[in-house]
C-alpha cells in the first residue's frame, strides 16, 4: 500500500533529518512578495544592469519568496507620475534625485548645492556619512523609507545644441531643461538663464524639437540616453553632483518581514558599491565615446561660475532655506561654501 505522506510531513521528517528536501515534482509556488521597482534610465545604464543582478539575488537567497520587477526607463511614467506612484503604494520602490524629492522632501536637495564638491572623494564619505543620514531621516519623515547606500548619478555636465557654453555670461537667455527641482531652477537663474523644468521622459524630444538649447547631466546619461543625437556641444562645468536614492514605500516596507527586510536591503546596497564603480569606470571612456558620436568637449574654469551664484546670493538664499543646521552638517564634509 503507497501510503501518500503530505508535503508538510514529507518537509518536517526532512528537516528533523536535517535535509534539505527539494521537491522538483512541485510547481513552484507564486512568490510571496510581488513587488514593482521603476526608474527613469535607459536599460543599458549601470543602475538598471546592477538592479537586476540585486533583484536576481534578492528571488534566488529569499528561495523564491520575494520578486522584484523593474520597470526601467520611465514605462511606467515621469518621475513626478512614479513618485505619486511610490507614495500611494502603487508601487514600493523608486530610484529618484534627492533634487526632485525636494519637491516632498525639501533637504533633500542639499547635495546638489552648486560648486560644492571637489570630488567623488568628499562626496561617498558625506553621502554615506552624516549628511546622508541627515537626509534619510527626513525622508522617513515624508512616508519614505531610502536604502542606506546612495546610487551614483554623477557630476554634471552642460551641453548645447547652438553655442558652446565657455563663461558663466554664455548662459545668459540660454533655453536650457533642468529637471523639476526649485534648487535646479533657481541656480540657472542665478546664471540668468532661462530653465524650463521638464521631466527626464520627454528631455529627449525638447531637445530634438528645440524647444530648449541645451540640458545639463553625467556623462553616463548622456551617452545611455543618446542625448549626443540632439546635443554638439559638452561643457565639463562639473557643476552639481546628484545620485538616486533607492526610495521604499514606508507602509510597504515595514509590511515585509524583517529577514526579507534585511536580504533586500543588504543587496540592493551592495548593488549601490558595484553602480558606484561602474560609473566611476565608464566616466574615464565616456569623453572618447562621446566625441566618437560627434560631441565637442570644452573645458571649462569653474571660478567665475562659482563667483556668479555667490554674487547672486544663490548660496546665502539656500542656506537660508535649508537652515544652519544642515548647512553645518553639508560644509563639514564640503568645506566651506559662500
Ligand atoms: O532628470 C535628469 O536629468 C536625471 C536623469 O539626471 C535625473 O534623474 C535627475
Amino acid at each position: 500500500m503507497t501510503i501518500l505522506r503530505s508535503r508538510r510531513s514529507v518537509l518536517l521528517a526532512g528537516a528533523a533529518a536535517g535535509a534539505t528536501i527539494t521537491m522538483p515534482w512541485v510547481a513552484r509556488a507564486a512568490p510571496e512578495f510581488s513587488l514593482k521597482y521603476a526608474n527613469n534610465v535607459p536599460t543599458t545604464h549601470p543602475l538598471n544592469v546592477r538592479a537586476k543582478e540585486a533583484m536576481d539575488r534578492i528571488k534566488a537567497q529569499t528561495n523564491g519568496r520575494v520578486e522584484i520587477e523593474i520597470f526601467p526607463n520611465n514605462q511606467l511614467g515621469s518621475d513626478t507620475d512614479m513618485l505619486s506612484q511610490l507614495r500611494s503604494g502603487a508601487i514600493e520602490f523608486f530610484t529618484l534625485s534627492g533634487l526632485i524629492l525636494s519637491t516632498l522632501v525639501p533637504v533633500a536637495s542639499i547635495n546638489g548645492i552648486g560648486f560644492a564638491w571637489g570630488s567623488y572623494d568628499q562626496v561617498w564619505p558625506a553621502m554615506d556619512g552624516g549628511l546622508g543620514a541627515y537626509i534619510r531621516a527626513q525622508i522617513d519623515k515624508a512616508g519614505l523609507h531610502a536604502m542606506e547606500q546612495a546610487w551614483d548619478n554623477g557630476f554634471r555636465q552642460i551641453t548645447s545644441s547652438t553655442r558652446p557654453i565657455k563663461t558663466p555670461d554664455d548662459l545668459s537667455g540660454f533655453k536650457i531643461r533642468v529637471p523639476p527641482s526649485p534648487l535646479w531652477t533657481s541656480m540657472f537663474k542665478a546664471f540668468d538663464a532661462a530653465p524650463t523644468s521638464i521631466n527626464f521622459s520627454e528631455v529627449y524630444s525638447a531637445l530634438q524639437t528645440k524647444v530648449v538649447e541645451g540640458q545639463e547631466n553625467p556623462l553616463a546619461v548622456i551617452f545611455f540616453a543618446k542625448l549626443y543625437e540632439v546635443q554638439k556641444y559638452l561643457s565639463q562645468t562639473n557643476h552639481m553632483w546628484d545620485g538616486f536614492w533607492f526610495l521604499a514605500n514606508g507602509k510597504a516596507w515595514q509590511g515585509l518581514h524583517a529577514d526579507v527586510r534585511d536580504v533586500i536591503a543588504k543587496n540592493l546596497n551592495q548593488s549601490a558599491l558595484d553602480q558606484r564603480d561602474d560609473v566611476k569606470k565608464a566616466n574615464d571612456t565616456l569623453q572618447a565615446d562621446l566625441t566618437s558620436k560627434g560631441m565637442e568637449f570644452i573645458k571649462v574654469d569653474p571660478a567665475p561660475f562659482r563667483a556668479k551664484l555667490q554674487a547672486a546670493g544663490f548660496y546665502k538664499e539656500w542656506r537660508g532655506k535649508y537652515g544652519d543646521d544642515a548647512w553645518a552638517v553639508l560644509e563639514k564634509f564640503t568645506g566651506p561654501i559662500s
